[in-house]
């Protein structure tokens, strides 16, 4: 059985919620908040001391995008688009949220991978609720609606959901976004989300 290191709110509830759409599989909840991604034995696991690690019967795989894609492979073909295209334009948006979306939000409470000094770090920490809204107005143009694509999901939907979650803690209202926002509360009723939501990876 596949299992994944995880934890609340983190960027591992994509996966969550992707296993679920389903996967048999069984989470490790790893205590993010407590540092547990730091120590030694975490380390074993994951040098790069974060979450997600999907473990598989041959080996242990990281990187959030990396996952999805393995997922789409192996198990879940209808949310892996057939189209060269359209599974380049699928990569397309996933890379955009893992190396922008993702590392802006990150300078709210991770600055200190970056800078040292306060000022430098409150400096990042006011640039946030900027940042974000940045990346929602782009991803507003994205969405084809309700999904990004259109009417049916994709891995990238999994990984837009997370990062829509974070918006209210960085300042940024999703309602100033109507079709961010519908896609949310699409996202939102599918029981891959529920049960995440139910299992307390979010909030
Ligand atoms: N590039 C990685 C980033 C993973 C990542 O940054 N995870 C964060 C949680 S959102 C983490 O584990 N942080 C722990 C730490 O910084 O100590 C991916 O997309 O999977």
């Amino acid at each position: 059985m596949l299992k994944l290191y995880c934890a609340p709110n983190t960027i591992s509830t994509v996966v969550v919620i992707a296993l679920n759409e389903g996967v048999h599989w069984e989470p490790i909840r790893v205590d993010v908040a407590g540092g547990e991604q730091t120590r030694p034995e975490y380390l074993k696991v994951n040098p790069k001391g974060r979450v997600p690690v999907l473990l598989t019967p041959e080996s242990a795989l990281t990187e959030t995008g990396a996952i999805l894609e393995y997922l789409g492979e192996t198990a879940l073909p209808d949310l892996l688009p057939a189209d060269p295209l359209h599974r380049a334009r699928m990569r397309e948006v996933m890379y955009y949220l893992g190396t922008t979306m993702h590392v802006n939000h990150a300078h709210m409470r991770r600055g200190y991978r970056w800078a040292d000094q306060d000022s430098s770090l409150s400096d990042m920490q006011a640039k946030v609720s900027e940042t974000m809204a940045a990346s929602s107005a782009y991803v507003e143009g994205l969405i084809e609606g309700p999904f990004i694509f259109g009417s049916s999901p994709t891995l990238a939907d999994f990984y837009l959901y997370t990062l829509s979650t974070w918006l209210e803690r960085d300042g940024v209202g999703i309602e100033a976004y109507p079709r961010f926002a519908a896609f949310k509360a699409a996202m939102e009723e599918r029981p891959s989300v529920k049960r995440a939501i139910a299992d307390g990876f979010f909030g």
